[in-house]
């Protein structure tokens, strides 16, 4: 009897093992677990790292040197090969040391009728000084901003070269920020946040449209190291947390579960505060965040290291194809 009752067990579970209807539909709950729920184009990411080449071809992009109006030149024509609504913004701001500096904003616009948007944006400028250099000696000499400044804009790019392969649904704003990264040195600063982010206080006191909304925003920062890890920003969280939220679940469901991470990081002062202050419209700061390191930001921020060595194209691709899946898939 026993026996019996083992037998019938056993063929239990193999007949349950074999269950084609059982096997089917797990292979298609997977195959929707990995798959966008759209169709969503395949983001370059050669194409994308090209983009960061082109960029530190100039040099350093410091704001007032002939790098940083070569390079603003190339980004704006670059986009208007993609999109017929570009618009550069000029202004003139004070620095926290008064220097009068000339910014452009650049933007690139999809569908601009429609009230239904969101904002891609990221800021395109160097920072003057590599002021957290490990080696004092080199703590005056400007970054190549590869990661801090290239890499976000490559993303973007690369994103406006697909949309105008094939257009979202919704009306998009690709904006590349000036002056983000003048803020006053370690040793001079106030802890003031006025002095970053001027192009993003500029723009969202002075939007490019008159009456500009958009449901909301994304904004790219250092974007491209190798192994980066993307932490849940913390005023991000605080003021758009379902948003975060969506995107940290497109990244993880497409496969970037290993740059995504369901962990919380610091706050930031970044560009999206300025958006969030002025415009009302949330936005999410996408950000390498590592809790290992003195800043709390990625190990060569704003020192001589953040050049093209310590870039990874693996990792412009994983920012770059959730911002697709975001974009594409937005109703
Ligand atoms: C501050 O250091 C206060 N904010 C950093 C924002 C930033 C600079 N992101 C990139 N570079
Ligand atoms: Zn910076």
């Amino acid at each position: 009897m026993k026996y019996v009752l083992i037998f019938l067990i056993g063929l239990a579970l193999i007949s349950c093992n074999n269950n084609p209807q059982k096997v089917n539909s797990a292979a298609a709950d997977s195959a929707a677990m990995s798959k966008p729920r759209v169709d969503v184009p395949s983001f370059n990411k050669d194409s994308a790292y090209a983009y960061v080449v082109a960029q530190l071809a100039f040099g350093p992009r410091v704001p007032g040197t002939p790098a940083h109006e070569k390079c603003a030149g190339y980004i704006a024509s670059k986009l208007k090969t993609w999109c017929k609504d570009v618009i550069v913004q000029k202004y003139r701001m004070a620095a926290f040391n008064g220097r009068m500096l000339d910014g452009k904003n650049i933007i690139a616009s999809w569908k601009p009728g429609l009230k239904n948007r969101i904002i891609l944006c990221t800021h395109w400028e160097s920072r003057p000084w590599a002021d957290h250099d490990p080696d004092p000696k080199l703590r005056k000499k400007p970054v190549d901003a590869a990661n801090d400044g290239a890499s976000g804009v490559a993303v973007l790019m690369e994103a406006a070269r697909q949309f105008s392969l094939k257009e979202p649904n919704i009306g998009i704003d690709i904006v590349l920020f000036d002056l983000e990264d003048y803020g006053p040195p370690q040793d001079e600063s106030q802890g003031e946040d006025k002095w970053w982010g001027l192009g993003s206080q500029y723009w969202a006191q002075n939007p490019h449209v008159q009456g500009y909304s958009a449901k909301y925003g994304v904004l790219l920062d250092m974007v491209g190291a190798p192994g980066a890890t993307f932490l849940l920003e913390g005023v991000s969280q605080q003021n758009a947390g379902d948003i975060q939220r969506k995107i940290w679940d497109a990244a993880n469901r497409i496969g970037y579960s290993s740059y995504f991470r369901y962990e919380k990081g610091g706050m930031v002062t970044d560009d999206h505060i300025f958006i969030m202050k002025y415009m009302n419209i949330p936005v999410v700061d996408l950000i390498h965040l590592d809790k290992t390191t003195d800043s709390g930001f990625y190990p060569y921020w704003h020192t001589t290291h953040d050049n093209l060595a310590s870039i990874d194209a693996s990792t412009l691709k994983a920012v770059g194809q959730t911002m697709l899946t975001v974009a594409y898939e937005e109703q």
